[in-house]
């Protein structure tokens, strides 16, 4: 793609046109090695317009109800006048080549409405992978207008960390749960969770949700303090119904506000950016020492060497990376 195009392509995505929008996502995801340079010029228009936003990551188990609480949320922000990015981050996109998170047809009127824009996740060979493209999705979304970016994630594992590290604030939805289960909530999720809301609470749930917002404080007045001395609020909600879903953004707004008078989400924002660029930095170097012909060469050897117990790990990626460097 000629310089020319990506700038009008540029040009086309600030102005707000979708399907500019699209193009430009679609060759930011693309895996295409002479996409990687057009894609990346793209970003260096976009990303000075970006940053006029409230990223929200929004994580929970499966069926817990992050997508219909994505369609109340989403519904209820358009009708405040906002306009309603949804960006998901699924590792499981990479096997599956496919991700469920995002689906539009989980969002169904949010997805009819022009003031939304939802993309699933893209499919990656890492986490990493996922991460970055999604992280350049994010301002993309922006630079086309989008005030509210809402990142959907699985509760499973590393994928919370890693939207927790491109979004200004963390939504854990969980399900309404008895005594046993309340160690579902483990010490990691007090320094990665900013709100917690336990989601189901309507009908015959209602009672076990409401006792669970009782457990769930306990616990939290039980574990250490967060260090910026934030009190992680915990409440019970119906994305279902939809009753709690104002009162729920209230509290973002809240919690963003307050930190933004102290300077803290510029300074996370600043924090997120720089890590970003080590691990690409990371990632990138890795790629390059699998790309070097006299690495290549060596490689199997040195992996069979470790497998066999003959040298230990450290030894063979010293070799390698001493391979590398000449
Ligand atoms: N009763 C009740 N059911 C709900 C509520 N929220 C979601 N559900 C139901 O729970 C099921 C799963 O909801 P989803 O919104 O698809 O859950 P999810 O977390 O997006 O699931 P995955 O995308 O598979 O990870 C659906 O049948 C919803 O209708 C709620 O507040 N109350
Ligand atoms: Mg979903």
């Amino acid at each position: 793609m000629p310089d020319s195009d990506v700038a009008t392509l540029a040009e086309q995505v600030i102005a707000g046109d979708r399907r500019a929008l699209a193009r430009a996502i679609t060759l930011i995801e693309s895996s295409r090695a002479d996409d990687r340079e057009p894609a990346r010029q793209l970003l260096e228009h976009l990303v000075p317009r970006s940053g006029d936003s409230i990223r929200v990551g929004i994580s929970g188990v499966p069926g817990v109800g992050k997508s219909t609480f994505i369609e109340s949320l989403g519904n209820h922000l358009i009708d405040a006048g906002h306009k309603v990015a949804v960006l998901a981050v699924d590792p499981s996109s990479a096997i599956s080549g496919g991700s469920i998170l995002g689906d539009k047809t989980r969002m169904e009127t949010l997805s009819r409405r022009t003031e939304a824009f939802i993309r699933p996740s893209p499919a990656g060979e890492t986490l990493g992978g996922v991460a970055r493209r999604t992280r350049e999705t994010m301002f993309a979304v922006e630079a086309a207008g989008f005030d509210v970016v809402l990142v959907e994630t699985v509760g499973v594992g590393q994928s919370e960390t890693t939207v927790s590290r491109m979004t200004d604030m963390f939504l854990l939805l969980l399900l309404p749960a008895g005594g046993d289960e309340l160690q579902g909530i483990k010490r990691g999720i007090v320094e990665l969770a900013d709100l917690i809301l336990v989601n189901k609470a309507d009908g015959q749930l209602e009672l076990a949700a409401q006792q669970s917002v009782t457990d769930y404080r306990k616990a939290l007045m039980f574990m250490a303090h967060r260090a910026d001395g934030w009190q992680v609020p915990v409440e019970a909600m119906s994305a279902l119904s939809g009753e709690q879903t104002p009162e729920v953004w209230k509290t973002v707004t809240e919690y963003r506000e307050q930190r933004d008078k102290q300077g803290l989400i510029a300074q996370k924002r600043a924090d997120q950016a720089i890590n970003w660029m080590w691990s690409e930095i990371q990632n990138g170097l890795v790629e390059r020492l699998k790309a070097t012909p006299e690495v290549a060469a060596r490689v199997t050897e040195l992996e069979q060497a470790v497998r066999d117990n003959r040298i230990s790990p450290t030894t063979a990626a010293d070799k390698l990376m001493e391979i590398f460097i000449k």
